[in-house]
């Protein structure tokens, strides 16, 4: 089984607002595996990167301001498919059009205060593991996997 990984970022307003718990209880209720975990302030240089293919935006220097305003849950999720399930779970980038049910659905309302990200695809979910944890993740097998997997 191909596994693969996906950076899930709990943004300030996330952090502020109380929703690390719950953000992290459906990825692990789901199945998915935690590789990494750290709340952290955010260098602008970093948000910056991140979110480089947006520099040309209007909205990039107020994002990179939201990004920085406080800490960030920085997480590393795997298990199959985790990539695309984590973009549905997550919800459309506008609150407003994602469906009750995902994280973005349940618990905001407007764009620049989305609550989460997630890497949109394999490649950028390596480029933002690499970027958010150079020092690497947590190397360890669940209990539950033949449980989850067949
Ligand atoms: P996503 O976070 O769903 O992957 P994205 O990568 O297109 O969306 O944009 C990154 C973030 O930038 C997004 O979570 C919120 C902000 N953003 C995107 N489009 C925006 C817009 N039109 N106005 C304001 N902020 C926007
Ligand atoms: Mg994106």
């Amino acid at each position: 089984m191909a596994t693969e990984q996906s950076y899930i970022m709990i943004k300030p307003d996330g952090v502020q607002r109380g929703l690390v718990g719950e953000v992290i209880k459906r990825f692990e209720q789901r199945g998915y595996t935690l590789k990494g975990l750290k709340l952290m302030n955010v260098e602008k240089s970093l948000a910056e990167k991140h979110y480089e293919d947006l520099s040309a935006r209007p909205f990039f220097p107020a994002l990179v301001d939201y990004i920085c305003s406080g800490p960030v849950v920085a997480m590393v999720w795997e298990g199959k498919g985790v990539v695309a399930t984590g973009r549905k779970m997550i919800g459309a980038t506008n609150p407003l059009a994602s469906e009750p049910g995902t994280i973005r659905g349940d618990f905001a309302i407007e764009v620049g205060r989305n609550v989460i990200h997630g890497s949109d695809s394999v490649e950028s979910a390596t480029r933002e593991i690499g970027l958010w944890f150079p020092e690497g993740v947590a190397q360890w097998t669940p209990v539950a996997k033949p449980w989850i997997y067949e």
